[in-house]
């Protein structure tokens, strides 16, 4: 049978690497569990028994008579370490063979080699973090830009968490007024004031609703927020993503038509990371290859947070902007920016929507204005570090919550028996309280701790 991370955790001493594969200047060997000063202290030219806890020593890693390396052990007691167990870190030389070697004597001399996220699951397991600071982690180490960095930052330190078991302890106490009124049913009384309720549940409906409405903001922030470029052929789409990338990324031709497939690459602009799709030009045609370039530019027009819609200002000026921008049916999630290319060759018409922005691709002017326009996606006005959800299994949570919140609210106004309302309210407990520390079946443990590499 195949058992999880989760159940396969044994009490047994643990090592791994926690450096990435290859070469380096130095690595780590992170050693966690009962024994785990003792069995490094048998390859160890020091006594590390004696060492104080959150202190390195130098020494030499030394079996019978073979010398490995010279390195760095720090040694870490419980409780106060990262697992919750007695860890060692061992600091060596990064080579392969070293690291490779040293896993080898610890192995020899009783570890056992952990688990994919093994580490974070016995942080988890011993009470060091609850589960959306463990996602956390994993999000921290994933970071390659200041917003993601800052989305996981804020988990880490357990806003989030905050937050949530802020939105159960207001459900608790009128969930227990309810029950207490079941255990009363015969004499038909009423604990719970209904008025008050209501305006409970109003309230959580709001909180839950602008976390989980926040998913799309923070899972683009943290994927790299989507930018459609679309227009009709030879607007200049391909060099306004190649001056925005800074790369002659698409190629860029006088012919109308050059681009058939969507072509995407991110770059990262205030600190944010954008995925930016160029597509093909949109024009009626029989071509089947064109045609189909077409529906998936439309397609990811859709699917993007912003839509940078290109117009030639040398000769659109007559074009119904309106009517193009109906026509590409853009979500009524995406924001959209009218461009207008190509001013070095003609003046754009007078501004008429909301956002317009006159550049030419090819000179490189106007590039800037819409970058700076992009680096402010997503702030809200009153706080930039307003909580966002990031992970999808804590959206889908959020979404289940409020359905139960909705039903219970519902059942109030409809005068449904109180122990129906009770039941709504217990299932949107169940569905915050998953979120962070409802110890869920080991499978959806496992599940959240196999997305880890091994030695996190
Ligand atoms: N004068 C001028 N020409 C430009 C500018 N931007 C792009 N062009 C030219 O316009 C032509 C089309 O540019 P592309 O970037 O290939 O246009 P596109 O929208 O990607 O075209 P398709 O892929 O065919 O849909 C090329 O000859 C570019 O050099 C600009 O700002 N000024
Ligand atoms: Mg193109």
């Amino acid at each position: 049978m195949n058992r999880g991370i989760v159940g396969a955790i044994d009490g047994k001493t643990i090592c791994a690497i926690s450096t990435p594969a290859g070469i380096g200047g130095i690595a780590v060997v992170r050693v966690s569990g009962p024994e785990a000063i003792s069995i490094t202290n048998g390859l160890f030219s020091r006594d590390l028994a004696s060492l104080e806890s959150h202190r390195a020593a130098f020494g030499k890693i030394i079996r019978g008579q073979e010398l490995l390396d010279e390195c760095l052990a720090t040694v870490f007691r419980a409780p106060g370490t990262f697992t919750g167990e007695d860890t060692v870190e061992i600091t060596v030389h990064g080579s392969t063979f070293i690291q490779t070697e040293l896993i080898r004597w610890l192995i020899d001399a009783g570890c056992r080699h952990a688990g994919p996220g093994e580490f974070s699951a016995r942080a988890f397991l011993n009470g060091k973090l609850d589960l959306t600071q463990a996602e956390a982690v994993g999000d921290l180490i994933a970071a390659d830009h200041a917003g993601a960095h800052r989305l996981a930052m804020n988990q880490l330190r357990g806003n989030f968490s905050l937050a949530i078991s802020e939105l159960r302890e207001g459900l608790i106490g009128f969930a227990g007024l309810l029950e207490l009124e079941l255990d009363f049913a015969e004499e038909d009384v009423e604990f719970a004031d209904r008025s008050q309720f209501d305006a409970l549940l109003a309230d959580l409906l709001g909180k839950v609703g602008t976390l989980a409405d926040s998913f799309r903001t923070g899972n683009a922030i943290r994927e790299g927020i989507p930018v459609a470029i679309i227009g009709a052929p030879n607007r200049g789409k391909s060099t306004l993503l190649n001056a925005l990338l800074g790369d002659e990324r698409a190629i860029v031709s006088a012919t109308a038509g050059t681009t058939r497939d969507t072509i995407e690459d991110t770059c990262i602009i205030g600190g944010k990371k954008f995925r930016f799709i160029d597509t093909a030009g949109i024009r009626e045609t029989t071509d089947e290859i064109e045609s189909e370039g077409i529906r998936r530019a439309l397609g990811k027009a859709q699917g993007a947070s912003i839509v940078l819609y290109l117009f030639d200002a040398s000769i659109d000026g007559e074009t119904d902007v309106e009517q193009a921008l109906e026509a590409a049916a853009v979500g009524s999630e995406s924001q959209t920016a009218v461009v207008w290319n190509k001013t070095d060759l003609a003046q754009p018409p007078a501004a008429r929507y909301e956002l317009e922005f006159p550049i030419s691709a090819a000179r490189g002017t106007g590039i800037e204005s819409i970058k700076n326009w992009l680096s402010t996606w997503g702030q809200t006005n009153q706080d930039s570090d307003a909580l966002m959800v990031t992970n999808i299994r804590h959206y889908e949570a959020l979404v289940e919550a409020r359905k139960a919140l909705e039903s219970s609210r519902k059942g109030l106004v409809d005068g449904v028996p109180s122990d129906l309302v009770a039941s709504d309210i217990r299932q949107a407990l169940h569905h915050l309280g998953r979120i962070t520390n409802d110890i869920d079946p080991e499978d959806i443990l496992d599940h959240i701790f196999s997305n880890f590499c091994i030695g996190k």
